[in-house]
């Protein structure tokens, strides 16, 4: 057997603690995307509907009883998106360089957008969007019940910028639908399509004041600033 040099040994040490070094500096790196201290659910599959497409099913709701069962008495009354296919989390996934339709089931009464930037869809396919499937591209600043918004952290090597408002269902709907014993109205859907590319990391959130507080601090606090309510990630990556 051939005898290595010290030096040899010592270069082989030293790249495995380097190698251990950069995957733990690249798990926080990822952690500080989600949040401080958060430790991402379930992530929740586009279904792939053929090569390069695949499908993601959500939905949005006045309060956390279908989404958070666990949730305590206050969170259980805070608005909430998930995946509207396992009915958990808002940590998304979908094929890369395909094309992705999203169908969102809004379930929520609307709230009147800070921004009117939002009420029109941007970065879709066409940028338009199917609600309760006619072709539109916006819709005014009162009546968006959430919006999907999905963005790219600083120096995203392949950006996305998808924005889209969901057509907020009226005051006074009945209950029409139940769902694991909670009665919601007739939900609106919305849905529309884009372009993945490369793997990569984004995160996406809803721009409409719908949190807690819609008064003051402007409807931006409790689930519109936690996680996993009101904004999640969205992962591109082969799978
Ligand atoms: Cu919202």
């Amino acid at each position: 057997m051939k005898r290595h040099s010290s030096g040899f040994i010592i270069g082989i040490v030293v790249s495995i603690v380097l190698g251990f070094g950069i995957v733990a500096g690249v798990a926080l790196s990822l952690r500080s995307i989600w949040g401080i201290g958060y430790e991402p659910p379930n992530v929740t599959y586009a279904t792939k509907t053929g090569p390069n497409s695949a499908t993601l099913e959500l939905a949005t709701f006045p309060d956390s009883l279908v989404c958070h069962p666990n949730a305590d008495a206050q969170q259980s009354q805070w608005v909430t998106y998930c995946s509207s296919t396992n009915l958990q989390g808002t940590n998304l996934a979908v094929p890369p360089n395909s094309v992705i339709t999203v169908v969102i089931k809004q379930y929520d009464t609307a709230t009147t957008l800070i921004n009117d930037y939002f009420r029109q869809a941007r970065g879709t396919i066409g940028g338009t969007m199917l609600v309760n499937g006619k072709s539109m591209s916006q819709i005014s600043a009162d009546a968006p019940g959430h919006t999907f918004t999905l963005q790219s952290p600083p120096d995203s090597s392949y950006p996305l910028f998808v924005s889209v408002p969901l057509l907020g269902v009226p005051d006074n709907s009945p209950s029409a639908v139940t769902i694991n014993g909670n009665q919601y109205p007739k939900p609106n859907v919305i849905s529309f399509q884009f372009r993945t590319g490369p793997p990569g990391t984004y995160i996406w959130h809803c721009y409409v004041p719908c949190g807690s507080n819609r008064g003051v601090p402007y409807g931006f606090s409790g689930p519109m600033s936690t996680t996993g309510y009101m904004a999640g990630t969205l992962t591109v990556a082969g799978y």
